[in-house]
């Protein structure tokens, strides 16, 4: 009997067919919508593997209802959907996506700064709303990027990444992590900064910081005050960093320039948040990985690691 792996949405049959020799697969068989909890906790209490999305929270709850689960693939880097202690205590297996997405997801968060600081969605719609009658100097004048301080919170993969784009823009780059990384200092030219000074310092703040206790809403309305009037704030790692109240407020009453977001804290969001509502805020759907390529290669890697744990090997890239 081949092991049961259940997927919590549609994948394509072409990326699964040279995995149908390993396992059995069950799967949720809808693209757009996350499959409902009452049926995700049915469908997984006989099953050996989960491959899963950050929708999915896999907490006591779902470890218990899964009889016989011994590995979870999430398809992220990230994994504040899953308690990692919980899976421990029942010895089921995480693994995660990193390194294959590292660089697509810095694209994506050069291209959201890129489009904040250029007001390039704003300045599209302004020709597709017809409003454009004739030129004037500042027309849609944004902020420059090149020669500019960019500072970078999270310097881990996707921050590295970051920094090699800022560099090659000319931008001075600050980072701040927990511990210095003395080797990105010296590769880079990256220079370490308290949280504070990074944020009174940077013309562009990035976060790139994973969601945990230590970082929830880091992004709070001291940290808005602390940063530079002409500031532009991008978030592509998670919406529960930011205090949105406090974000939005900053933005209203001009304390920041603007804001990129690919990340809410509550996802899916509709065109009602308010955060959709400001000129100087890019809204994004959490598209960071968001490549064809990038997309197919968590896929497979999540398919990869489910295969190593299920015929007894290692993990390819576990969670501890
Ligand atoms: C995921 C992400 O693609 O990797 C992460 O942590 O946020 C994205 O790259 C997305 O969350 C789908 O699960």
């Amino acid at each position: 009997m081949k092991p049961v792996i259940y997927i919590t949405r549609k994948i394509p049959e072409v990326i699964l067919q040279p995995y149908r020799d390993a396992f059995d697969f069950r799967m949720w068989e809808k693209e757009n919508e996350p499959v409902p909890r009452d049926v995700l906790l049915r469908e997984i209490a006989s099953v050996d593997g989960v491959f899963c999305l950050l929708s999915e929270k896999i907490d006591h709850e779902f470890l218990a209802a899964a009889g016989n689960l011994k590995v979870v693939a999430n398809m992220a880097v990230g994994y504040d959907n899953i308690d990692i202690q919980a899976a421990n205590e029942h010895g089921v297996i995480v693994t995660n996506t990193p390194d294959v997405l590292t660089e697509t997801t810095a694209d994506l968060t050069f291209a959201l700064m890129m489009a904040a600081a250029r007001r390039i969605v704003e300045a599209s719609d302004y020709i597709r709303d017809g409003k454009w009658e004739y030129w004037t100097p500042y027309l849609l004048a944004g902020s420059d990027i090149h020669d500019k301080t960019i500072g970078i919170v999270g310097m881990g993969r996707i921050g590295e990444a970051v920094a090699r784009r800022a560099k090659g823009f000319g931008m001075s780059i600050l980072y701040h992590t927990r511990t210095r990384k003395e080797q990105a200092e010296q590769e880079l030219g990256v220079a370490h900064r308290g949280f504070t000074e990074l944020l009174e310092e940077a013309d562009f703040v990035i976060s790139l910081v994973p969601l945990n206790e230590q970082t929830d809403k880091m992004f709070n309305q001291e940290a808005f005050g602390n940063m530079k009037s002409s500031a532009i704030f991008v978030n592509a790692s998670r919406g529960g960093v930011v205090d949105e109240n406090a974000l939005l407020e900053a933005l209203k009453s001009n304390e920041i320039q603007g804001a990129g977001l690919d990340v809410f804290a509550n996802e899916p969001i509709s065109p009602e948040h308010p955060l959709t509502g400001l000129d100087n805020v890019v809204c994004l759907p959490h598209i960071g990985s968001a490549s064809t390529d990038t997309r197919t290669k968590m896929i497979e890697l999540c398919l990869d690691n489910l295969k190593a744990v299920l015929n007894g090997q290692e993990a390819i890239t576990p969670v501890r």
